[in-house]
């Protein structure tokens, strides 16, 4: 009889997070980062500024898909081309797809990923992902390079968060009654992996933004 290994499950941080640590294999992460790299080339990581006020965030940001998460004075939203190109955003690369329909559990494809570049001081205040119109479709996050703590809460902004850390080639899903926690990254642990040539971490999202008709 052959051996057949099960996908792994995940492990359940809270109802609807799902963590699949490892689930990418370093020869994974290696091709996913090439392809990365490679769609940064056509659409540069931008620095994001904070609606009404300007301030600068201090990740930088690009996106692969049909739509792409943007964040400037005028406030959030999903739009089909790069702010500063004026160019469509890249194609999400096959394996992003097939991964989105292995852990996701959601029938239409994924239509925006936001691609989050942080370098060894950067980090993500707790915010919620609510610029999208469906919150039953989830979100699946992949982590690449550094590792960092990673902080998740509840729906409201004073529940009780936990932390832990999140390493390269780590997948994070946010569904269900977890799709709208707060979450942040509080900090990058610089040093923790050789996958990004000059350090850092990069961190992909993969959302469906419309309603699937
Ligand atoms: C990050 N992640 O890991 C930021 N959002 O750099 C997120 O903001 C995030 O990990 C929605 C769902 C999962 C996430
Ligand atoms: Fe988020």
């Amino acid at each position: 009889m052959p051996v057949r290994i099960e996908a792994h499950r995940g492990l359940t941080i809270q109802p609807g997070a799902t963590l699949f640590a490892a689930r990418l294999s370093r020869f994974e992460q290696e091709a996913l980062h090439g392809e990365i790299r490679a769609a940064l080339a056509e659409a540069p990581l931008f620095r994001p500024e904070m609606p009404r006020t300007g301030k600068p965030l201090s990740v930088r940001m690009s996106n692969l898909g049909p739509l792409g998460w943007v964040s400037d004075r005028a406030g959030y939203r999903y739009q089909a081309t790069h702010p500063l190109s004026g160019r469509p955003w890249p194609d999400m690369p096959q394996r992003l797809l097939d991964l989105w329909a292995e852990v996701g559990g959601y029938p239409a494809a994924p239509e925006a990923c936001l691609v989050n570049s942080y370098d060894a001081t950067a980090r993500m205040g707790l915010h919620q992902d609510r610029d999208e119109a469906d919150f039953s479709a989830p979100i699946v996050s992949v982590s690449l390079g550094d590792t960092c703590r990673f902080r998740l809460g509840g729906t409201s902004r004073t529940d009780p968060t936990r932390s832990f850390e999140l390493a390269s080639g780590d997948v994070l899903v946010l569904a269900g009654p977890s799709r709208l926690a707060f979450h942040g990254v509080d900090r990058i642990l610089a040093g923790t992996s050789t996958l990004v040539a000059d350090g850092g971490r990069i961190n992909l999202t993969l959302r469906r933004v419309t309603i699937a008709g």
